[in-house]
């Protein structure tokens, strides 16, 4: 027996783009249902992203999802780029005038989870079988099971925020979109540990042997990772041999001490940067990781979904409200705009911090010039402080 459900947005997704969005949403009265293939406890504990920009931090305040945020998570000022066993700081507060905040991905989530549940706005977990019809019409529906029941959900507009493995991205015809891809020929080993991170700023490495990076995502807890290669067998890698090759990388000349501790999870990330043109078919609109992945060098994967849902909410406002579709129809070149951007300042992030396999010695050597001009030159340091913090939301359209 088929259930019907109506709502004016169908969200497929519970990331940080599907569910920011159901809020922004709520927020402007707008009613929408929240589809997520995972359970809850999958999604609260999936280990992602762990720096918010600015504008990602202060939009959680302003829209009452804070709280947590403000309490637990790290304020950072700045960050450490190091190499050839130096290490320099690029100062964020007084290059771009703001700092980022060091928040788990995961805990976002789970802020938006308990919103979500607390004003009873309609999220359902582990859906399956998702299908999309009728997104060229006024009236698309979305067809799904639900403990163990055929549902459809009548809506008026869609948001594909299903991530890069997603069904929404698919659901439009191949002569419709197209697609940007690079592939990087490494990728990383990602570790959480119970250790009190060595350092009270991030540190991105260059190093001879591979890139390095110390992260965390509490006085108690560090997330490091290292550049591997992109079919790198974990099973290879004893906790004991990543802690003496992160020590490795992350030495410096003046005696750098890198605490260890257990460690509790660990994986292996793929390298890609893709964009998906247009983010916009018909009533569908994509956001987040359904339209565009960057490498996560820039730490921008999530900040730039929430760019999206920010201006999705916003256009989606004018629609209900005053039936206006000017910024519907603008959504995805505003997006598309900054996704450029930030994949530009992602994939030279990488490309400078990475050893790339089968490099010359003169290209080895450019890459360390280019390390030394970025932290040498006040106008590089400014670039990277102010693409790292977050450029301006609003800007006029070219
Ligand atoms: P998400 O992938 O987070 O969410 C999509 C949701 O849709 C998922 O919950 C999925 O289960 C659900 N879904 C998929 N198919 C579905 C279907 N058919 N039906 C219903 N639901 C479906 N970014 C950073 O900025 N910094 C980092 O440090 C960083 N580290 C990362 C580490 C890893 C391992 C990965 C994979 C990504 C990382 N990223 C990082 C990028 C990451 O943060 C993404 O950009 C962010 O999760 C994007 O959010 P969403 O677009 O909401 O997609
Ligand atoms: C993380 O904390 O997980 C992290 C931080 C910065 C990055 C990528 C990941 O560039």
């Amino acid at each position: 027996m088929m259930k019907t459900m109506r709502t004016q947005v169908g969200i497929v997704g519970a990331g940080p783009a599907g569910l920011l969005l159901a809020h922004l949403l709520h927020l402007r009265g707008i009613e929408s249902v929240v589809l997520e293939a995972r359970s809850r406890e999958y999604v609260e504990n999936r280990q992602r992203a762990g720096v918010l920009e600015q504008g990602t931090a202060d939009l959680l305040v302003e829209t009452g999802l804070g709280e947590r945020m403000l309490r637990q998570g790290l304020v950072h000022d700045g960050v450490m780029l190091r190499f050839a066993g130096r290490t320099h700081r690029i100062d964020f507060q007084r290059l771009a005038g703001a700092g980022v905040r060091i928040y788990g991905q995961h805990e976002v989530v789970r802020d938006l989870i308990a919103a979500r549940r607390a004003y009873e706005g309609p999220l359902c977990f582990e859906v399956d079988g998702v299908r999309l019809e009728g997104i060229t019409s006024a009236n698309p529906t979305i067809h799904f099971r639900h403990e163990g029941a055929e549902v459809e959900l009548a809506c008026e507009l869609v948001a594909g925020c299903d991530g890069f493995h997603g069904v929404c991205r698919p659901s439009i015809p191949s002569d419709e979109i197209r697609f940007y891809e690079r592939e990087f020929p490494f990728a990383w080993l990602g570790i959480l540990a119970e250790a009190p991170p060595s350092s009270s700023e991030l540190i991105y490495a260059h190093h001879e042997r591979g890139f390095a990076l110390l992260s965390m995502r509490s006085p108690t807890i560090s997330r490091l990772y290292l550049q591997c290669a992109p079919n790198e067998d974990l099973a290879a890698w004893s906790d004991d041999r990543i802690w003496s090759e992160l020590t490795t990388r992350l030495a410096t000349r003046d005696g750098f001490v890198l605490r260890d501790g257990p460690i509790l999870q660990k994986g292996v990330t793929p390298m890609r940067a893709f964009v998906a043109e247009p983010m916009r078919w018909g009533r569908l609109f994509l956001a987040g990781d359904a339209a565009h992945i960057v490498p996560p060098t820039g730490a921008k994967g999530m900040n730039l979904a929430v760019a999206d849902v920010r201006w999705l909410a916003e256009a989606m406002g004018a629609f209900f409200h005053q039936r206006d579709e000017t910024l519907l129809e603008q959504y995805s070149d505003k997006c598309i705009r900054r996704v450029w951007k930030v994949e530009r300042f992602s994939s030279w992030m990488t490309s400078m911090l990475h050893r790339i396999t089968g490099q010359s010695e003169f290209e080895y050597r450019i890459q360390l010039a280019e390390l030394d001009y970025v932290t040498s030159s006040e106008a590089a340091r400014k670039t990277l402080a102010e693409n790292y913090v977050g450029l301006p939301l609003y800007e006029a359209l070219p």
